[in-house]
C-alpha cells in the first residue's frame, strides 16, 4: 500500500499515518497494541485482521437521530451531489490510507447520489465506481465487500425483495444487478445481502412463505448473475433479528444458514456476522461466529459492539477485549478470516464531533482486535484449553462412546449399555476453573 493519498486537499489536515506506538505510548493518535508488520502464528497482524472501514457509518453518518438533527459538519458536503460524492471519496481514501487499513465496504448509496430516476442512479454509481477504482488504484486499498441498500428510500417501505409488489422486487434488481457490476469493476472480495426491509411488521397483512420464496429467488437470480459475470466470491447474508421490521427473515446465524440450505445456495452463500446483531438475537458474538464455523460458513465479520442495557443496534466501536478474544478464538480455530474481513460497522457517537475522533474510535477498535488476536494465539498454541475442552468428551473416543458417536448402535444396544452401566457418576463442568484460566491469560 502506498502512503497517504491525498485528493485536491486534504480532509483531516494535522493527522498523518497512524503509527505503532506501543502500550506505552500517551499518543491518543497511535496504536498501541496493533503492530501491522508483527508476525503471529506464521502471518503478519495485518493479514490476520484484514481490517476494513465502513463508509456508511464513517463518512456518511451525520449524528442525526430520530431525536435531533446531525451534530456533524462534514468538509467534503457540497450542494452539487456528484462534487460531493467524489470529495467524500477523497476523504475516504485520505482516511483509509492514514488509519492504515487494506480494505473498505459500502453500499450503493453511500457513495454515489441516487438521482432522478433508474437510468441517473446506474449512470452516477458506474461513475463514481470509476472514480473509486482510481482511487483504489493509487493507494492499494481494496474492496472487502459492497452491497445495495435496498432499505432507506421510501419505496422500499414493505421491503424489496420479498415486497408484496412485483413493482419493488424488480426495481430492487436495477440496484442489485448494479452493486454486483460494480463489485466486479472493483475486484471486491465478496457480495453482502444484509435484509434491512426484508421482514414484517404484522403476520395478519403478511404472507412469509411466499415472501421467504421472493426472497430465494431474487438471491439466485443475483447468484447466477454475478457467477455469470464472473464474480468468484461468496455471496454474504448478514443476519439481524429485528430493526428495522420487527421481526426479520435472517434473523441469526442459525436461521440464515437453515434457509441457505433449504434453498440449495450453500455453494455460493455463507454469513457475514455483526457482533451487535448477534446479541440482538440473544446471542453472544461468538456464539454466532462458532454456529458459522460450524458449518463452514463463516464468511466475514461486522466488527462493532452493542449496549448491554439497549435493545437495539448501537454499533458502537468495540472496545470489549473479552468479546474479541472469544471472536478471535473462533475464527482462528476456523482457519483464519480467508475472503472475509472485520469491518468496523461502527459509528461515532452524536456527541462526538471532532474529526479526530473518527481516528480514536478506529485505533481502539482496531487494537482492541489486535489483544484479541495475540491472546487467542497465546491460548491456541498453549493448547491448555483445548485439552480441557477435549476432556469433556474422552467417553466417546473409545469403546462404546466411539461405536455411538460413529452410529454403529441401534437405540436397544444404547438403552441396555444405560442400564448395566448404573447411575453416571457426576463429572464436573470446570468452568469456573477454565474461566480463571482466561483470566490469567488476559491478565497474568
Ligand atoms: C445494519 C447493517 C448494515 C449492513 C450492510 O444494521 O449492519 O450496516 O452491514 O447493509
Ligand atoms: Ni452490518
Ligand atoms: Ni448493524
Amino acid at each position: 500500500m502506498s502512503d497517504v493519498f491525498i485528493g485536491e486537499r486534504a480532509y483531516f489536515p494535522g493527522i498523518g499515518k497512524i503509527p505503532y506506538e506501543g502500550a506505552s505510548s500517551d499518543n491518543p493518535l497511535a496504536f498501541k497494541f496493533y503492530d501491522p508488520d508483527k508476525v503471529i502464528a506464521g502471518r503478519t497482524m495485518r493479514e490476520h485482521l484484514r481490517f476494513a472501514i465502513a463508509y456508511w457509518h464513517s463518512f456518511c453518518a451525520n449524528g442525526a437521530d430520530p431525536f435531533g438533527t446531525p451534530t456533524m459538519a462534514f468538509p467534503w458536503s457540497h450542494h452539487d451531489p456528484m462534487t460531493a460524492a467524489v470529495q467524500k471519496a477523497d476523504a475516504a481514501f485520505e482516511f483509509f490510507t492514514k488509519i492504515g487499513a487494506d480494505f473498505y465496504c459500502f453500499h450503493d448509496t453511500d457513495v454515489s447520489p441516487e438521482g432522478a430516476s433508474a437510468a441517473e442512479y446506474e449512470q452516477n454509481l458506474f461513475r463514481m465506481a470509476g472514480e473509486l477504482k482510481s482511487r483504489q488504484d493509487a493507494t492499494g486499498v481494496k474492496l472487502l465487500w459492497n452491497t445495495a441498500n435496498v432499505f432507506s428510500h421510501p419505496r422500499y417501505m414493505n421491503g424489496a425483495a420479498t415486497n408484496p409488489d412485483f413493482a419493488v422486487v424488480s426495481r430492487a434488481a436495477v440496484q442489485v444487478k448494479a452493486s454486483l457490476d460494480v463489485n466486479m469493476m472493483l475486484g471486491g472480495a465478496n457480495y453482502v445481502f444484509w435484509g434491512g426491509r426484508e421482514g414484517y411488521m404484522d403476520l395478519w397483512n403478511t404472507d412469509m412463505r411466499q415472501e421467504t420464496e421472493h426472497l430465494a429467488q431474487f438471491l439466485r437470480m443475483a447468484r447466477d448473475y454475478g457467477r455469470k459475470i464472473g464474480f468468484t466470491g461468496p455471496f454474504l447474508i448478514e443476519p439481524k433479528p429485528m430493526e428495522p421490521t420487527k421481526h426479520q427473515y435472517d434473523y441469526d446465524a442459525a436461521t440464515a444458514i437453515g434457509f441457505i440450505r433449504q434453498q440449495g445456495l450453500e455453494k455460493d452463500f455463507m454469513c457475514n456476522i455483526e457482533s451487535n446483531h448477534a446479541t440482538l438475537a440473544g446471542h453472544t458474538f461468538a456464539h454466532d461466529l462458532q454456529v458459522c464455523a460450524d458449518a463452514d460458513m463463516l464468511g466475514s465479520v461486522d466488527a462493532n459492539q452493542g449496549d448491554y442495557q439497549n435493545g437495539w443496534d448501537t454499533d458502537e466501536f468495540p472496545t470489549n477485549v473479552y468479546d474479541a478474544l472469544e471472536a478471535m478464538m473462533v475464527i482462528l480455530s476456523n482457519g483464519g478470516l480467508k475472503t472475509g474481513g472485520l469491518n468496523f460497522d461502527a459509528k461515532l457517537r452524536r456527541n462526538s464531533t471532532d474529526a479526530e475522533d473518527l481516528f480514536i474510535g478506529h485505533i481502539g477498535g482496531m487494537d482492541t482486535f489486535a489483544l484479541g488476536l495475540q491472546l487467542a494465539d497465546r491460548i491456541i498454541s498453549e493448547g491448555k484449553v483445548k485439552a480441557m475442552k477435549q476432556n469433556r468428551y474422552e467417553s466417546f473416543s473409545s469403546g462404546d462412546g466411539a461405536a455411538f458417536a460413529q452410529g454403529k448402535l441401534s437405540m436397544e444396544e444404547l438403552r441396555a449399555i444405560g442400564m448395566a452401566a448404573g447411575e453416571p457418576a457426576a463429572t464436573s463442568g470446570k468452568q469456573e476453573k477454565i474461566r480463571n484460566l482466561i483470566n490469567q491469560y488476559l491478565f497474568g
